[in-house]
Order: C-alpha cells, then structure tokens, then sequence
C-alpha cells in the first residue's frame, strides 16, 4: 500500500500548480470548486500548507454577494471549453474583479474539508488559527444558499445547471433534456481531444449545457431571474447533502473557537433543511433519497450514488440507512460489480464506460465508506474502500471506473483523465 500512496502523492504534487491544484492535466486545466476542497483533504495527510493554500485561493474567488464559482480560470490556456469568455462571470454586478471564472457553483465541501483538515492536523492548534482566517467566508457561502437559492424557503436549495450538481450528464437530466429543445450551437469541443468521446458527454447534451447559460447569461447570473426562468431547476440529494454537512461541521469548528455568533442561524437552517430533505427527497418504495424537479415540479425517481450519499451527512434516521444499504447491496452491490456505480446498474439507461451515466467514482466512493462507517455498516464500508483500492491498482489514477468486475482483467478499465487529482487525494485518506 505504501507504494500506491507515494504514487497517489506524485499525481497530487505534479497536479499542484501556482497556488493551486488542477484536477487533471489538459482536460481540466484551472481550478474546480468541490475538487479543491476534496484535493486539500488528500494533502492534509502530508503537505498542510498546500492544503491551506488551496482553500485559500478558492476563497479568494468568491464574490461579494457569498457565491463561490465552480470554475476559477487562473490561466488563459485553451485546452479546456467552455473558457472563460463564453461564461463572461463579469457580467454579474458582484463577481470576483481579480478572477474570471463560471457563473456557476459546485457542491458546497468547503466545510467540511476544514473539519476534515482539523482531523487530519498533527498540529491541531495551527490549523485551528488557519480556519479561524477563512471559516467566515465559508459561512457567507451558506448564507448565500439559503437567502438567495431557496425561493420557496423550504429549507432545499436548487441547482440551475446540471454542471452545478457535479454528477454532468447523470441518466437523471435525461427526463429534463426532454423537457428542452436548445438550437444546435456551432463549438469546438476540447474534451474530446484528450479522452475518447465514448466516454464523454454528447454533442446533443453539450447544446442543452450552453443553452442553460446563455439564458443565465442573458440576465446577467441573476438569482431571481434563475429561479424563475432557468429551464433546469433541481433540488439535489447529493448537493443538499454536501450543504448539509459542510453546516454541520461550521457549527463544530465555530464551537472549537468559542465563537458563538453565527451557530444559532447555523442551527436554524440545519435543523429546516433536513427536516425538508427527509420529507421531501425520501422515496419509500425505491428506499432512498431521490432528486427534484423544481421547474416542472416532479420527482425525478431514479437511483444513482446521489441517492446513498445522504449518509455521510447524517441526514436519516437508522432505520432508513438500513433500507438504503439493503437497496444499495441489492442493485448496486452484486458479486460481479464493483460498489458503487454512479447509476443503478438494473436501469435501462446504465452504461458502466460513460462518465456519469454508471461508472464508479472515488469520491463518491469516499463519501458512501464515510456514512457507511458513521452508521456503522463497517464491513460494506471497508468493501467500498477495497474495491477503490482495487480498482486503482489494476487500473491508475483514473477519473473513473468500469463498474463490472470482469472488466478489470488486463487493466484497461479506468476511464476518463489519468493522474487524477481527488483520486489519488481520496485513496490517501482511506488509507490512513
Ligand atoms: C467534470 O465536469 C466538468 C464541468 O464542470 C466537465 O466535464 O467539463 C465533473 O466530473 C465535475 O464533477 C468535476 O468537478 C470536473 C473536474 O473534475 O469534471
């Protein structure tokens, strides 16, 4: 194992540039939101200030109105789109003047990654300090979520974009493509270039990506104006979950400083929203959380690893999480797959090479051994670490894996970009 850590800890240095990490050389050249944070737990392990200066610098993007961009554009390179120009973040009247960056968000990490940061600390009272310089931006971000991307005040967020939800091109957007019919724009894809387009996204599902942001665009990265016109509008289990737990722990490390300003408010919106995810997001007969869709108000009634991920956050009671592992073992979990495909391998719409439509992910991965852990399914839990082991060790540091088993042979089953950054971040953390 220790040689797998040392190399899990080159592919981190190598992707650590000017004040911060790329998640993968060429295909994702700038900083990403919610790979950042998950990165800064990786280097926690062995390089602190790394760490810190990772968050820091995403912090430094933020906008003054709380928002924290998905994509930070440190550099003018053009092996990514879209770049910088076609997202044009200074049309907002609040975005970052020092950044160019999206008009769009990520699953909100950050506060847990400073928890996590604190676990990890050999020098628990500096990193306590360090938290105390960035732990109020962090909490902006939240008051940012619930004031402005809660119309209806229930206690849920949305996402406008399915890039926000960080799961792109999920068989769960399939239900709201339909509902869309974007014009058939004229681009040059880059990811195509560095990975084969079997295992990306299609040029139909790219044309519905811009035509989200054009509108967004069109009304200058308006809140008000998303939420009432954006064709996609969700309320994601995995994004409300990373929400979820990231308060939790600003609750824990506000109490750590003694500062008690802010944990009442803290208190109040964690108390509302998982009330509003158990009532709302829970299926009884799939036995796990689902997504919904704000615009046309429906559920949108799929399984994926979004649906599990609840459970690193706490969110339901015993008895539930007991209903999802069972539901997990039995669709996700069989003896030939590896746990845990991005989509339920039983649906019509899997496909275990492509991107999110059911390949596994690690940080997914990291987040189902973690809640698997806390409700104290240990054995599944160590599965879902050994088989992440397993699957980096046959395969690299890919984006991600080939669920089924049999295709780990000759270790051509990880797809996506290699030498990739939370890969080899999360492989650190569950193996410490
Ligand atoms: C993927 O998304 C980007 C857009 O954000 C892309 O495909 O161009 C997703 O897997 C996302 O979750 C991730 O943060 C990003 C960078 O790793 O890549």
């Amino acid at each position: 194992m220790k040689a797998l850590k040392d190399r899990a800890q080159t592919v981190l240095i190598n992707n650590f540039k000017d004040g911060f990490s790329i998640p993968c050389a060429k295909l994702y050249p700038f900083q990403w939101f919610w790979d950042s944070g998950l990165i800064a737990i990786g280097f926690a392990h062995f390089e602190m200030e790394k760490a810190e200066l990772e968050i820091k610098t995403l912090l430094d993007a933020q906008w003054g109105n709380g928002f924290i961009p998905h994509i930070i554009f440190h550099t003018d390179t053009d092996t990514y789109f879209p770049g910088a120009d076609f997202h044009r973040s200074d049309l907002h009247p609040e975005s970052s003047k020092k950044y160019k960056s999206t008009g769009m968000t990520q699953p909100p990490v950050t506060g847990f990654v400073l928890e996590e940061m604190y676990r990890i600390s050999k020098d628990k009272p500096a990193t306590l300090k360090f938290i105390k310089t960035v732990i109020d931006k962090v909490y902006d971000n939240h008051n940012y979520f619930f004031t402005q991307r809660d119309p209806q005040k229930e206690g849920l967020v949305y996402i406008y974009h399915n890039w926000e939800s960080g799961t792109d091109n999920s068989p769960i957007w399939d239900d709201i493509w339909d509902t869309m019919n974007p014009p058939e724009y004229n681009f040059e894809r880059r990811d195509t270039t560095h990975v084969d387009a079997a295992q990306r996204p299609s040029k139909r599902e790219y044309d519905h990506y811009l035509h989200i942001i054009e509108i967004a665009k069109e009304h200058n990265y308006s809140d008000e104006k998303i939420a009432e016109l954006s064709p996609f509008l969700v309320q994601d289990p995995l994004f409300n979950a990373m929400l979820i737990k990231s308060n939790q722990s600003l609750i824990n490390l506000y109490e750590l400083l003694g500062d008690h300003t802010k944990i009442e408010q803290l208190q109040q919106w964690q108390n509302k929203s998982i009330k509003a995810f158990n009532e709302k997001l829970y299926d009884e007969e799939l036995g796990a959380y689902i997504h919904y869709d704000l615009r046309n108000e429906k559920p949108l009634r799929y399984l994926s690893s979004s649906s599990f991920a609840p459970l690193c956050a706490s969110i339901p009671s015993e008895a539930r999480a007991k209903k999802m592992v069972e539901v997990m073992m039995e669709k996700f979990g069989g003896e030939e797959q590896y746990l845990c495909a991005s989509f339920d391998p039983t649906s019509e719409r899997f496909n275990p090479k492509k991107y999110w439509r059911g390949p596994v992910w690690i940080n997914l991965n990291w987040m189902l051994f973690k809640g698997l852990k806390q409700y104290g399914f240990t054995e599944i839990a160590e599965r879902v670490k050994q088989d992440s082991v397993d699957m980096i060790d046959k395969n690299g540091f890919y984006e991600y894996f080939d669920s089924r088993k049999e295709m780990h042979k000759d270790g051509t089953a990880g797809y996506g970009g290699n030498d990739f950054s939370w890969t080899a971040a999360l492989l650190i953390d569950m193996l410490n």
